[in-house]
């Protein structure tokens, strides 16, 4: 491995400590709008130049993509982050936010770590590795019948004027299920799936960034990791992430 997890783990848990002394001052927060529903604040700034820089002076030999600051120039070995992943809620005093961060090494995904600082856990993954969260090694649900199963989604794109918003298939899914979250951050999503708390998770419309960290702890949790029609791999755009025993049953209704 290119990298001591437990340094990250340390940078990760300072940034999640630069994070969460905003969130204790929540009244004093500045907040902007990217766009119509896509906010960013001084926290997801300030955790993001946290991360490039130390991870930058660490590991020199790997480039940044991050949600707020964008690409540096190398991108053939680079971390994939999200400062904050549910901004929205965590602007709230929600507490299911959390920071992403992975390793993709010549495009492959070598390792995933996401935290959440409310709720201090503390979820990682190296490929090939097991997945973990806070320290003891976490592993996917045993449902098998869709109808007892608990299921997450999002709605990171929700216009009116679109065809394909995932409200069908979240009225399709939530007839046959008995549990439906909506958490708003998609990298914890992954974990939660990872962790057996949660069986299934689906949602359309996100970046690499949202869901690099996490796909890789639940597919080291034993989870699969496709598009809604099956296909394995990391699709942003169209995710589907199982414990695999439910994976045929919700493929017909993706
Ligand atoms: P964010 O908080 O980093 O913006 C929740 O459904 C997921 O959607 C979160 O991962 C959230 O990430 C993301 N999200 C929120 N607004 C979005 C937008 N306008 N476009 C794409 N993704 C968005
Ligand atoms: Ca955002
Ligand atoms: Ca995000
Ligand atoms: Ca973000």
């Amino acid at each position: 491995m290119n990298i001591s997890t437990a340094v990250v783990e340390k940078v990760i848990r300072e940034a999640g400590s630069i994070a969460m002394s905003q969130f204790k001052d929540l009244a004093n927060l500045e907040v902007n709008k990217k766009s119509s529903r896509d906010l960013v604040t001084e926290a997801d700034v300030a955790v993001e130049a946290y991360l490039k820089e130390t991870l930058g002076r660490e590991y020199p030999q790997f480039g940044f993509w991050g949600e707020e600051s964008g690409q540096s120039a190398d991108q053939t070995s680079r971390w994939i982050v999200d400062p904050i992943d549910g901004t929205h809620s965590f602007s709230k005093g929600q507490y299911f936010w959390s920071i992403s961060v992975a390793l993709e090494i010549e495009q492959e995904l070598v390792f995933g770590a996401v935290y959440a600082p409310a709720l201090d856990d503390y979820y990682y993954a190296e490929k090939g590795k097991g997945a973990y969260k806070n320290g003891r090694p976490i592993h996917v649900s045993k449902e098998d019948q869709l109808a007892d199963s608990m299921v997450a989604t999002g709605f990171a794109c929700l216009r009116s004027y679109l065809k394909d918003n995932n409200l069908m298939r979240f009225n399709r899914i939530a007839e046959v299920t008995t549990g439906q979250r909506r958490f708003g951050s998609a990298a914890m999503d992954l974990c939660l799936v990872a962790d057996g708390q949660v069986d299934a998770f689906w949602e359309q419309e996100l970046n690499l960034y949202d869901v690099a960290a996490g796909a890789l702890i639940a597919k080291e949790a034993g989870g699969t990791v496709t598009d809604f029609k099956g296909q394995e791999g990391i699709f942003p755009k169209q995710i589907l992430v199982t414990n695999g025993l439910l994976l045929d049953q919700l493929l017909p209704l993706m």
